[in-house]
């Protein structure tokens, strides 16, 4: 898909929302374990940048990584199998929400805080030697870039100019500690003095990102080098599902979530723009469906056989 259609992004952020909100709910009713990150708030990073990933690309993503898988192409029933700890999911139902791993579109995700950067640049220099044109999208959250592994990354991405887009989405927080409190500087230009261009981006607007997101892989598909792209946004959710969240006074949390809601700021514009709300909420219903499906889809896999607990895991190779 080329170029931004903004009705067709407004229905991919519902569909990625109500990804969300039926696996929080799958949390909430206790089919899924473990420690559970959710992007609502996020949406319009991912939509934007989805027009410009493009098939032959990879995608690194972190601890919080549905969106990124979405617009990776992963196939969302088979990670949702994974995600409801089912045999047919990516990995067997043995990775679970922070672990999905698709090689068939080359699409990873780390739990490591930092590491998706590293690991990207080896996509990306496969890239540059294999496939030129491709890119490897390196997606990181503000806490991520105080690691030392992230100006390692830049640096080496920037000395043997790889292919990569580093994307940095500051959600206002590294679980309880805001990003002011532990980040100097501006993050956009934390690649300039290894020559890595930034672009600072207003990430509750998906054609902004869109925008950033073009300029940024022209530049790298082109053989330039890297890129970064900082998106800031409002995670509306706790750090994790179950977060008692004491770190963001209710009041003030409720009201950035209305200020800042990529999807409700999309809709306005929309129908500013003078799209109909009929056609609107028609797409609403339609992503809605869709993702109920998928849900329902991967609610019925099978469960993991406990005799190939070990199968594929660390403990099948020392026996
Ligand atoms: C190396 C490392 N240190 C600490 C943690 C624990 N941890 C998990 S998520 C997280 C905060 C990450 O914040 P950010 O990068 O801003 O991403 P966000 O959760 O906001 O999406 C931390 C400290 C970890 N997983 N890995």
């Amino acid at each position: 898909m080329d170029g931004f259609d903004p009705v067709d992004r407004y229905e991919r952020m519902v569909e990625m929302r109500t990804f969300e909100e039926l696996v929080g709910e799958g949390v909430a009713d206790g089919s899924i374990h473990g420690e559970m990150h959710l992007a609502i708030g996020q949406e319009a990073t991912a939509a934007g940048l989805e027009p410009l990933v493009r098939e032959g690309d990879a995608v690194v993503s972190t601890h919080r990584p549905h969106l990124h898988a979405l617009i990776a192409r992963v196939d969302p029933v088979r990670m949702l199998g994974e995600i409801f700890e089912r045999s047919d999911g990516l990995c067997g139902g043995k990775g679970g929400h922070m672990h999905l791993f698709d090689p068939s579109v080359d699409f990873m995700c780390t739990g490591i805080v930092g590491a998706s950067a590293p690991i990207a640049l080896g996509y990306a220099l496969q890239r540059k030697r294999a496939r030129p044109g491709a890119v490897a999208w390196a997606f990181l959250g503000d806490g991520a870039v105080n690691h030392g592994t992230f100006a390692e990354a830049l640096n080496l991405a920037a000395l043997w100019s790889l292919p990569v887009v580093f994307v940095v989405e500051d959600n206002g927080y590294a679980i309880s500690v805001p990003t002011t409190q532990a980040t100097a500087g501006a993050i956009h230009r934390r690649g300039e003095p290894f020559g890595i261009p930034g672009w600072a981006v207003d990430g509750v607007d998906a054609r902004a990102v869109y925008e950033a997101g073009r300029a940024a892989t022209d530049r790298v598909r082109s053989g330039d080098g890297p890129a970064l792209v900082v998106a800031t946004a409002y995670r509306f959710r706790g750090h994790y599902e179950g977060d008692i969240d004491h770190y963001r006074p209710r009041r003030q949390h409720e009201e950035t979530m209305r200020e800042r809601d990529p999807i409700a700021r999309a809709r306005a514009s929309l129908i500013a723009g003078g799209v109909g709300a009929d056609e609107l909420m028609r797409r609403e219903e339609e992503a809605r469906t869709r993702v109920r499906g998928w849900v329902d889809r991967a609610r019925a896999m099978p469960w993991p056989d406990p005799a190939d607990a070990l199968t594929g895991v660390f403990a099948e190779a020392e026996a």
